[in-house]
């Protein structure tokens, strides 16, 4: 079974994997889509701290992750499930329903969020120590 999940990734943290533990857990191949540089600067408006590539490196270096692959855009996702022949796609509760639009080609699985935990949170505690 292949699970596919996406994410950004920005400075790797505890709930990043976790998720991506949990992710693994549900099948046999874990696939990671790792948002770029430009995606990301497109949904929040700054620059990711670590580029595409670091982040890439970072996540593959990750036990249980199989494969990862750039997500260079948000409505490439259903021929990104194809492409890798998703069988579960996984994401954090904080998409919930986001993406029930792909059931009819893999199984939408919302995971919980591990709370208090973000990279605005690191930024936020870096900037202030
Ligand atoms: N996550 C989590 N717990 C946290 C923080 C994040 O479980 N405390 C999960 C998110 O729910 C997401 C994954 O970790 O499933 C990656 O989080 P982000 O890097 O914030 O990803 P995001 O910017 O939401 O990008 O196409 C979708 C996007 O690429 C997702």
């Amino acid at each position: 079974m292949n699970v596919v999940t996406f994410g950004t990734f920005d400075i790797p943290h505890v709930g990043h994997i976790k998720i991506l533990n949990r992710a693994k857990a549900l099948g046999d191949r874990l696939i990671v889509g790792v948002s770029s540089d430009e995606l990301n600067f497109a949904k929040k408006g700054r620059s990711p701290i670590y580029t595409q590539e670091e982040r890439m490196f970072m996540i593959n270096s990750i036990k249980g992750v199989n494969e990862v692959f750039l997500e260079e855009s948000l409505e490439l996702k259903r021929e990104y499930l194809i492409k890798h022949q998703a069988d579960i796609l996984v994401m954090g509760d904080d998409w919930k329903g986001k993406f029930d639009e792909f059931s009819d080609i893999c199984q939408v699985v919302y995971l919980p969020r591990t709370p208090s935990i973000s990279t605005t949170s690191v930024i936020e505690i870096v900037k202030t120590n």
